[in-house]
């Protein structure tokens, strides 16, 4: 009968999903995470080729659990079309913090010791690629995100609006 050789590929395709789901790379975590798994609102925003984002400011409440995914949607090579999405706290001057981040080309234009000044942040991503970061709304207010691939903030910046 058939129905033993279907119970089994029926727990190789859920052994096989449960894999992928720990093997997935591209989750990160900011340290005042409390769960990986549980989040109140999830936010996608896109990167293309014309530095462009998908969404040039998003709303969320604070104190949620944001979910926020990143995809650069273009086909450009990375090291000429980088895209990343760093939020900043909101005492911290943008383009400042963008000037610091292109002396860091081998730190994916991070700005290494800067870490205390964002919220939140994607890796750099080539075509293709995507990120997805969770972290808590801050207290009510307006943060900036942006892009620190040189030259990209003029274009590629938003507004978080935490309400
Ligand atoms: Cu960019």
């Amino acid at each position: 009968m058939n129905t033993f050789p279907s119970k089994l590929s029926t727990a190789i395709v859920a052994t096989g999903l449960g894999l992928i789901t720990l093997l997935s790379p591209n989750i990160t975590f900011s340290e005042d995470t409390p769960s990986k798994q549980k989040f109140d609102v999830h936010v996608n925003i896109d990167g293309t080729d014309t530095m462009m984002y998908s969404k040039n400011s998003f709303e969320v409440k604070s104190g949620q659990k944001v979910k926020l995914t990143f995809k650069n949607i273009g086909k450009l090579p990375k090291v000429a079309m980088g895209h990343n999405i760093v939020i900043l706290k909101n005492s911290v001057d943008l383009v400042k913090f963008c000037n610091e981040a292109v002396k860091f080309p081998t730190n994916e234009y991070f700005p290494k010791g800067l870490e205390k000044d964002v919220i939140g942040r994607t890796k750099l991503l080539g075509p293709g690629e995507e990120d997805t970061i969770y972290f808590m709304a801050p207290e009510p207010g307006t943060y900036e995100y942006v892009c620190t691939f040189p030259g990209h903030f003029a274009l590629m910046k938003g507004k978080m609006i935490v309400k």
